[in-house]
């Protein structure tokens, strides 16, 4: 059984607190690889000759305006050739991590997303305070509804160089907004005055799994460098509300060949179960509309 740096199992630490700090997921044989692999793939979306990554200006998918880059992604695209982020996508202690925050068995994971978070090069950018799946706007009612929808999947950032750049207020991921936090997220969404706001610190090699629905805003320096690799896997039992979150990135490219070629042993039941989820939606391509 996994425990977080506090020693606490990381399954109950995520359900208490809504996020959890976990040490060495990465073997230590990938770790350089990953950076490596991870400068390659920045200079490439830097240079504009990765269109899939995320612009300074704009939070939410679609990015279609600016030019600084503050993520990149699809990093396990065929087109990227970079096999390390695959191989350790489907390492086996992360899958056991999964796995134990998931209640849940390798058999039934399934593939979701893999991106990159970067520092931009000529501009800081913050994101605003939100909650991923529900946007700020959304009535009391409505968003109370919202968060007794079970996730069936977890997400989480692993930081190759240290990285502060998360803030998230702990144990707010299975309630409403009060009224302090309701008027923040919707009236001063960069508020550096959050309630109850705790700021994220890894280490190299950390990880921190949080709830997609725990209130969070991150600070993007472009001074001081972030490699940070963001990641997120379900279950088999996600169905359409997983299938919107996850499909609004666009992952048609899934079904290409060369991919499929690639997978690892570990990931190849997952990967049947992400195109199963496609195919249950109804969806004759692994893409949808923006949430946001
Ligand atoms: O930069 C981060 O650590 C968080 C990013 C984030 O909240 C998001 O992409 O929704
Ligand atoms: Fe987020």
């Amino acid at each position: 059984m996994l425990t977080d740096i506090n020693n606490v199992p990381i399954d109950q630490a995520l359900k208490e607190q809504g996020y959890v700090i976990v040490d060495n997921l990465i073997p230590e044989d990938q770790f350089e690889k990953l950076k490596e692999a991870c400068d390659r793939v920045v200079k490439r979306a830097r240079d504009g000759d990765w269109k899939y990554r995320r612009l300074v200006g704009t939070q939410f998918p679609p990015w279609t305006e600016g030019t600084d880059v503050w993520g990149v992604q699809h990093l396990i695209h065929p087109d990227l050739q970079e096999p390390i982020f695959l191989q350790w996508y489907g390492s086996e202690k992360l899958m056991a991590a999964v796995c134990q925050l998931l209640h849940t068995k390798p058999e039934d994971l399934q593939m979701e997303l893999f991106n990159l978070l970067i520092n931009p090069q000529d501009s800081d950018f913050d994101l605003t305070w939100h909650r991923d799946a529900i946007p700020a706007e959304t009535s009391e009612e409505v968003e109370k509804e919202k968060l007794t929808i079970p996730h069936y999947g977890t997400q989480w950032n692993t930081a190759l160089y240290e990285d502060a750049c998360l803030y998230v207020v702990p144990n707010s991921h299975r309630r409403v907004r009060t009224a302090e936090e309701r008027d923040v997220t919707i009236n001063d969404p960069k508020s550096h005055n959050m309630p109850g706001q705790l700021q994220v610190r890894l280490k190299p090699g950390q990880t921190v799994f949080y709830d997609n629905n725990i209130l969070h805003r991150a600070a993007y320096v472009c001074t001081s460098k972030r490699a940070t690799l963001h990641a997120s896997m379900g279950t088999i039992e996600g169905g359409h509300h997983r299938a919107a979150t996850i499909f609004q990135h666009g992952l048609d490219w899934m079904t290409d060949d060369r991919f499929v070629q690639s997978i690892p042993d570990s990931l190849k039941k997952p990967y049947a179960n992400v195109r199963a989820m496609a195919q249950k939606a109804g969806l004759e391509k692994m893409e949808t509309k923006p949430i946001h």
